[in-house]
């Protein structure tokens, strides 16, 4: 019953709350602070201080925005196709987008994550997972680029992920939703304790960072929605929320709102590697994809791995505890300390804090209040840490500065809550234009955060912008949290639908991007690093055409004897050797998007010509003064034709 009237309390707000954004139509800047626009200004030619990492969520990328100007300085291309760069197009980055459902072109991406050391980020990589068709991928911060993607066995819904534990030992990945595992033909209404959940641990090597399913831990199949590693004295703990502890499998909008308290699991991963290293685990048949993107031969591969190990959570002692945490929590985030564990009850009117010491406590005296599954589940006062009474309404998830304080949003009344960790009191609150999900401070999960600025990323646009049809794009607020009251600088709009950002300083990571790509160290196999090596070879059907490009031609120009029904492929080297100078290619007719290829690199271009006739190709970027010149022509002759292969440049 008390579910039943905070829920409509709960929808009540919900109305409200949306119909006071509509009155919020007329502009006045009585929200902004004296002066933002000076302290948010970047003069034209100096840098920002700040990178932002933003997930695009339905987009599948990851953008790139300089912090505090919000200027876009890139998108990255991840899980989806991108035209603009040719990722998942040409034939060299296809292989990142295999799975075991074959190719996949699009996931939604959430949370972004800097790899760490001692607790602080480094600026090596960013992980990132797909929540979609479970995968993870890691994104070199020396050339913004995917260069690996991993896909996650016996999971479905990726989403308490990519997480890095504090020495990024691992990237861990949990399951949102329960399924059956193995997957099989089952009724739906028998989901209720014959699901099960998977928590992956991807070691990373820390040479190269690439990524191996090191093991899974196997959970009851509840759904898990979000998840953050233990740090300083919880290192070795990984801590997700749950919100279907009904295992309800419909309307769960009522059916996974009827406990009072679902749980934050607590799993320990240094127990794990004991049970591993005994070798207390099972090897289980499965298959995954393991996509690596090679810096030196410019081309991915994607190999189908078959075997993981598994740790039975419902059977070995020691590896989780259930911490009952009230009312469908979704963020669940670890102060600076390692001590608190804050879990944001989205129906609950009060944040529940979890006190990591109070937690191993009850575990060593074995205070346990039943079991789920073979589960121990722990008392709820044994484990609180402390409460924050009635922040607002709709949590969300939590951030922390280095100051001791926490940020934490509120979705449905729509604002920041700055709160204190260890009094509980409330220090401050601002609202958000409108109904934020994510926030994020620079460092702002990890030891160290830099406590400067905050993003609070919103999912309501309305009237913040000129308006764009029916969607507008999602908005960022930048708001400075030096002071005692957090002040609102600046709006910006997001691509896709930012679930979380990853910041930190400019300086860890732009002295090392890189500017070119060798070309003595190409080895991709069909390179033409000099022109004299520029041909055409014939095999059948299939016509490989080495070219080159540089300001301003491509070698050759002049192309004759394809004929319709050949399979052209185009391996084009940039031969440039100057930063920031790409060649683009394309050719017309192809069922393709262009090709944008960076100094020192070779792509490669599938053309199937249907129609007999002369068709042109050109540069894509504008490159130089005589970029528009930068263009080539292509013969195509009927199928049973004679004419000899040729080509040319200048004659
Ligand atoms: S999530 S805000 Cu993955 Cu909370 Cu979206
Ligand atoms: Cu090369 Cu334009």
């Amino acid at each position: 019953m008390k579910t039943f009237n905070f829920l409509i309390l709960i929808s009540a707000a919900l109305v409200i709350g949306l119909t006071s954004c509509n009155n919020q139509g007329q502009k006045s800047s009585g929200a902004l602070t004296a002066n933002a626009a000076e302290r948010t200004y970047i003069p034209p030619g100096e840098y920002d201080e700040f990178y932002g990492f933003l997930s695009g969520g339905f987009s599948g990328q990851l953008s790139v925005y300089g912090i505090p100007s919000g200027r876009l300085l890139k998108v990255i291309p991840v899980f989806s196709q991108d035209p603009e760069k040719a990722y998942g197009y040409n034939e060299e980055t296809k292989p990142m987008l295999n799975t075991t459902h074959g190719f996949i072109p699009w996931d939604d991406t959430h949370h972004p994550d800097i790899s760490q050391t001692n607790g602080e980020l480094d600026g090596r990589w960013v992980f990132m997972n797909g929540n979609n068709t479970p995968r993870v991928a890691r994104i070199d911060l020396e050339t913004f680029e995917t260069a690996e993607i991993i896909e996650l066995p016996n999971s479905a819904g990726n989403h308490s992920s990519a997480f890095v534990t504090e020495n990024t030992e691992y990237v861990i990945a949990g399951t949102r939703f329960g399924i059956p595992i193995p997957q099989k033909d089952m009724p739906i209404a028998d989901r209720k304790g014959n699901f099960g959940a998977s928590f992956s641990f991807l070691s990373v090597d820390q040479d190269n960072g690439e990524m191996d399913l090191s093991f899974q831990i196997r959970v009851p199949g509840f759904d898990y929605d979000l998840a953050h590693p233990g740090r300083g004295k919880s290192h070795g703990w990984y801590f997700v929320t749950t919100y279907n502890t009904e295992e309800a499998h419909t309307l769960l909008e009522v059916n996974a709102s009827q406990n009072d308290k679902d749980f934050i699991a607590a799993i320990n991963w240094k127990k794990a590697e004991e049970y591993i290293e005994n070798g207390d685990f099972t090897t289980e048949a499965t298959e995954y994809a393991h996509n690596i993107y090679d810096e030196h031969t410019h081309t991915a591969t994607s190999t189908i791995k078959k075997e993981v190990r598994v740790l039975d959570a419902r059977e070995l002692p020691g590896l989780v505890y259930f911490l009952p945490t009230p009312k469908s929590p979704h963020g669940c985030d670890v102060d600076p300390t390692g001590e608190y564990i804050v879990g944001n009850g989205k129906l609950s009117a009060d944040l529940t804090v979890h006190s990591f010491s109070k937690m191993l406590d009850a575990i060593e005296n074995e205070k346990f209040d039943g079991e789920a599954y073979g589960i121990p589940i722990l008392n709820f006062e044994d484990v609180l840490g402390g409460t924050v009474v009635q922040p607002g309404l709709g949590p969300l998830h939590t951030e922390f500065d280095n100051n001791g304080n926490a940020y934490t949003t509120f979705f449905i009344s729509s604002e920041v809550v700055k709160w204190k960790v260890g009094t509980w009191e409330i220090l401050d609150r601002k609202p958000t234009y409108y109904s934020v999900g994510h926030l994020s401070i620079p460092g702002g999960n990890s030891q160290k955060p830099w406590g400067k600025y905050m993003v609070a990323m919103n999912k309501i646009t309305k009237d913040r912008y000129l308006p764009t049809g029916p969607e507008m794009n999602h908005s960022a607020q930048l708001y400075d949290i030096t002071g005692d009251k957090m002040e609102l600088l600046l709006d910006f709009p997001t691509i896709g639908e930012p679930h979380y950002a990853s910041m930190i300083p400019a300086d860890m990571i732009m002295s090392k991007s890189k500017k070119i790509y060798k070309l003595a160290e190409n080895e991709h196999p069909h390179a033409t690093t000099n022109d004299g090596d520029v041909r055409i070879e014939r095999d059948g059907n299939n016509v490989h055409i080495y070219m080159t490009m540089i300001r301003s031609h491509l070698n050759p120009d002049n192309i004759e004897g394809i004929k319709v029904g050949d399979k052209v492929y185009f391996h084009i080297t940039n031969l440039e050797q100057d930063f920031d100078v790409p060649h683009g290619f394309a050719m017309m007719g192809a069922n393709n998007s262009e090709l944008l290829i960076m100094p020192g690199q070779t792509e490669t271009m599938v053309w199937e010509p249907k129609k007999v006739g002369i068709w042109p190709f050109y540069c894509t970027d504008f490159c130089s003064a005589l970029h528009q010149e930068m263009q080539g022509l292509i013969r195509v002759s009927p199928a049973d034709s004679d004419v000899e292969l040729s080509w040319s440049l200048g004659e």
